[in-house]
């Protein structure tokens, strides 16, 4: 039984109907295969976000106020196949609830049901894949739904690009489109990376963003490290001019892997997390907060294919 809010927020911010976000929290851990742990992950990012100022200095702004609503977490675990198939089918719902979808994780896997969805319901899907390894294996340990391959299905049916990556299995390199690729090594020396990749980023945006992505400094505690990742700030930079200039249609956080020891992890999650809606909801109106959105204005916020009110189907 759920007891709380997304981050606390008071309950009248985190009703479906209201709510123009919604959270999905996937504990899945069933294909890691260094550090076990992910299926914490949805529960430590939950408690740092209780402990996170919700006024966002950057953009002035209280993003919760547009509306958070915790879903149940899914709990589909008996294979991965089936857990990959339950979250395209949750994530799916609540788009066709035009709502703003937002999951995460759990390991990269469940990206797969999650992409599969917004490839579904968005014409010409970009996905923005921000991660250190490259998981573009068709397959691996017996199964397309492995970590190691969170991206294959998207790298062959969306406009995948990925940036931050350092990490990869020679087979990857005959699946992996190296004109939309931006590896670490070039990143650090290439002031223009930012551009380049908004450059061949089509307008409807999914991101799908691995922690590992990050360098270890600040945030060890995930399934597979890599060393030389991207920083706080650089970070935050390119995020926020992505959602600026491109209609972002939802995204995910995957691989956080909790550690008691080191809890900064958790509040980088639950920090990323938070700038990421108060980037997309920053030119939003808070007036009409409290009034059932409109279909004109839910079009506005996701332009998916979805366009009639489809609360009556919960
Ligand atoms: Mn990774």
């Amino acid at each position: 039984m759920k007891t709380k809010t997304y981050a606390g927020i008071p309950q009248k911010y985190a009703v479906l109907e209201t709510a123009k976000i919604v959270v999905i929290p996937v504990p899945y851990d069933g294909t890691s295969t260094w550090l076990k742990g992910a299926d914490k992950g949805p529960d430590a990012f939950l408690e740092a976000s209780e402990n996170m100022e919700l006024y966002d200095i950057e953009t002035q702004t209280e993003v919760y106020k547009q509306g958070v609503y915790l879903a149940e977490p899914i709990a589909e675990n008996s294979s991965p196949e089936s857990m990959v198939d339950a979250v395209y089918k949750t994530t799916k719902e609540y788009i066709k609830r035009n709502k703003f979808v937002t999951l995460f994780g759990g390991e990269h896997s469940i990206s797969i049901g999650s992409i599969r969805a917004f490839h579904e319901c968005f014409d010409n899907l970009t996905v923005l894949h921000i991660d250190a390894h490259a998981d573009l294996r068709k397959e691996y340990e017996g199964t397309p739904y492995n970590h190691a391959c969170a991206v294959y299905e998207a790298s062959q049916n969306t406009n995948l690009v990925q940036v931050g990556i350092r990490s990869m299995d020679i087979s990857e390199t005959t699946v992996m489109d190296e004109d939309k690729t931006f590896f670490a090594h070039d990143m650090v020396k290439d002031d223009y990376w930012m551009d380049k990749v908004i450059d061949i980023l089509g307008e409807n945006v999914y991101i799908t963003f691995d922690l590992d992505a990050f360098d270890p400094s600040i945030v060890p505690s995930t399934g597979t490290p890599e060393p030389g990742g991207l920083l706080w700030y650089e970070t935050l930079d390119f995020l926020r001019q992505v959602f600026e200039e491109k209609n972002v249609v939802g995204f995910d956080v995957v691989e956080l892997c909790p550690n008691e020891n080191e809890r900064s992890s958790d509040f980088v999650a639950a920090k990323l997390f938070y700038k990421m809606l108060s980037y997309k909801f920053m030119g939003e109106d808070e007036a009409d907060e409290f009034e059932s959105p409109t279909i004109e204005n839910k079009k506005k916020t996701t332009n998916s294919k979805f366009n009639i009110d489809q609360d009556d189907e919960f």
